[in-house]
């Protein structure tokens, strides 16, 4: 049982599964904990956001003589300065810059890959709905020692070592897996410190919400149109769905991984490769859902599998419980490859 003194912080926790592989060198541990910094700094800039009006911080210059950035350029240089000096990554790419990033001159280099998207859902900034930060590990796969290449962040889903997010809802909370389960931890600002809140986490088979912006509709193709109709009215064996849609993935995926639900965001005759980046939303999500019982494809192929030809590549993505997943892939994988109505 626990009391009020006897909480496991996430610290506690990362060197506990750090044990579980004796080889292991706390590198890993170590980035996990940069973030969890990177985490804290965002969530109390997040939790000021509607002030800065008021107390006229979105000038240039506060009153500190400090450059003020706008929250999603301050998410992407607070991730990067928390990780970027501390010799465990070769290399970084960020959802906010065209290319790779590479670790600072005379900086050490490490043998992980860093892929991030800094504040996602970022146009629900300005009216205070939930945002997140996800984040996605690799161990570098270019040989020698020197900074990391294109071939290390363009890896497959399948290879992460670790994933997550931190979502700035009613509490801020970190999820994620080293591919031993999900877990969650829930920051208590009082202390400063993310308590474990949501060890192993399992999704439900079947969920009881669908997201997606049906706004969309006209520019879906029929099978697409099918599956949101199942989901809606109910087919067969499935009973219908509340609908849930935010517009912010960290939040809506969040919602559903507790509750049990399905996240759609399908290929349309405006984003015929779909509006979600692999590499920052798509893949992690993808490897939390899986870790937590759950599914995740591009409408046909799982999406860990997909082979990212370009860093900032899209995809369909159709994640959450499995029966859904399930039925909604055998439904759209039908539709020819681009038959867009
Ligand atoms: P923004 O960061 O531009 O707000 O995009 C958020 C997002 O990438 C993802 O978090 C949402 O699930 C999705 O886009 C919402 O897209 P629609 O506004 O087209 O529904």
């Amino acid at each position: 049982m626990h009391t009020p003194t006897s909480v496991i912080t996430i610290e506690r926790f990362i060197v506990e599964q750090e044990r579980l592989y004796p080889q292991a060198t706390g590198e890993l541990s170590n980035l996990l904990y940069d973030l969890c910094l990177a985490a804290k700094i965002i969530s109390r800039q997040v939790r000021r956001a509607g002030l800065s009006d008021i107390l006229g911080m979105n000038a240039t210059t506060n009153v500190q003589g400090e450059v003020q950035a706008k929250l999603d350029v301050f998410a992407n240089e607070t991730v990067r300065n928390a990780v970027s000096h501390t010799g465990r990554l070769c290399v970084m790419a960020s959802e906010e810059d065209e290319e790779p990033v590479a670790v600072p001159d005379g900086k050490p280099l490490g043998k992980y890959v860093l892929l991030f998207d800094p504040l996602d859902g970022s146009s629900n900034i300005d009216v205070n709905v939930s945002i997140g930060t996800i984040f996605s590990i690799h161990r570098r796969v270019s040989k020698g020692k020197g900074p990391g290449i294109l071939a290390d962040v363009l890896q497959s889903g399948s290879k992460q070592i670790a994933a997550g997010y931190i979502l700035y809802g009613s509490s801020t909370m970190l999820v994620y897996t080293t591919g031993q389960g999900v877990h969650g931890f829930t920051l208590d600002p009082t202390i400063g410190e993310f308590l474990l809140s949501h060890p192993l986490i399992h999704t439900p088979e079947v969920g009881k919400y669908y997201s997606v912006n049906e706004g969309n509709w006209a520019k879906w193709n029929q099978p697409v149109q099918r599956v949101v109709a199942a989901f809606k009215n109910g087919d067969g064996t499935m009973k219908p769905k509340q609908a849930r849609y935010i517009g912010s993935l960290v939040a809506d995926f969040h919602r559903n991984l507790l509750s049990g639900g399905v996240f759609m965001y399908p290929a349309d005759t405006k984003s015929p490769r779909g509006k979600l980046r692999l590499l920052y939303e798509a893949s992690p999500m993808a490897m939390l859902v899986e870790q937590a019982g759950g599914m995740a494809t591009d409408g046909n192929i799982r999406v860990l599998d997909i082979v990212p030809r370009e860093l900032h590549e899209r995809t369909p993505l159709v994640i959450g419980s499995k029966t859904d997943v399930e039925f909604a892939t055998a439904v759209m994988s039908e539709a020819k490859p681009g038959a867009l109505v």
